[in-house]
């Protein structure tokens, strides 16, 4: 399929999403969201794909919702957006996936960046949520997900007051997994998807699913839960050979059922 306001690639078994709306700093309009989430639907649905990574120019991951094209809308026209309902469906994706930030992560574009599983940032990505600042707040998980992320302290910061984190800090808050120089990003994100996509794919579906529980679940409750997916994995032939490969002392050879 063919895209407007994306590319997309695939490098092996990573399958590369591109936002690609440089003049408006990949602004986030209804179709470049649509678009997002059906290329990330697709990698996911296509067993020759074991990660993703989204990324966006060295100048700007994403500089938010586009505010042109929300800027008039009433209540019932931005409830019945479609990209209003297309934001959640990248928590369903079940392959990892990892945001590749260069520059701006603002508003939605940090909210996106933050629902994807990890997240690699160049020297230069500068992550915040200026809501604020337009007269609303975070609306696609920023208060809650960047709370959890960094903290209540730092997070007050940047919702109520438009502090906005460079890559160091966004390191050192527990933001994002790691910060590499402006001309490796990418290609250290492509890396960490290259050699997660080698894992075996349905213990990395379930294990990336677990973790996520630990925010919806109570403690007792997901221990239960992990547990009995631990168990179910030995219904797998990756359990088994996986297990087999290291008695003896080769490399597993995964079939991702
Ligand atoms: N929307 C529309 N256009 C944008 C934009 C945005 N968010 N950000 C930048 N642009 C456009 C600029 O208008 C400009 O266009 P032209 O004037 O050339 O036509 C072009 O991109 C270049 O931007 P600048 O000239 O401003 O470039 P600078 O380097 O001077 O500044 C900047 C870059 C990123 C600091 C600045 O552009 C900026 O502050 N942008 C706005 C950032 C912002 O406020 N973001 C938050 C938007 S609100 C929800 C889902 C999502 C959301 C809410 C709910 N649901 C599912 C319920 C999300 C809301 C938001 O993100």
């Amino acid at each position: 399929m063919s895209y407007e306001f994306i590319l997309t690639e695939t490098r092996g078994r990573v399958g590369l999403v591109t936002l690609n709306r440089p003049q408006a700093m990949n602004a986030l309009n209804n179709k470049l969201i649509l678009e997002l989430m059906d290329a990330l639907e697709t990698f996911d649905n296509d067993n020759g794909i074991g990660a993703m990574v989204v990324t966006g120019n060295e100048k700007a991951f994403a500089a938010g919702a586009d505010i042109k094209e929300m800027a008039d809308k009433s209540v019932t026209e931005m409830m019945d957006r479609d990209h209003v309902a297309a934001f959640g469906r990248i928590l369903k994706i079940q392959k990892p996936v990892i945001a590749a930030v260069s520059g701006y992560a603002l508003g939605g574009g940090c909210e996106i960046a933050m629902s994807c599983d990890m997240i690699v940032a160049s020297e230069s990505a500068k992550f915040g949520q200026p809501e604020i600042t337009i007269g609303v707040i975070p609306g696609a998980g920023g208060t809650q997900r960047l709370t959890r992320a960094v903290g209540k302290a730092i997070a007050m910061e940047m919702i109520l007051n438009n502090r906005t984190l460079s890559a160091q800090e966004a390191l050192q808050f527990g933001l994002v997994n790691r910060v590499v120089p402006n001309e490796r990003y990418l290609d250290e994100a492509l890396k960490l998807a290259d050699e997660i996509a080698s894992r075996p794919p349905v213990a990395v579906r379930v294990a990336k699913k677990m973790i996520n529980q630990a925010y919806e679940r109570t403690l007792t409750d997901a221990l239960h839960v992990e547990r009995q997916e631990f168990y179910n994995l030995f219904a797998t032939e990756d359990q088994k050979e996986g297990m087999k490969a290291f008695v003896e002392k080769r490399k597993p050879e995964w079939k991702g059922k």
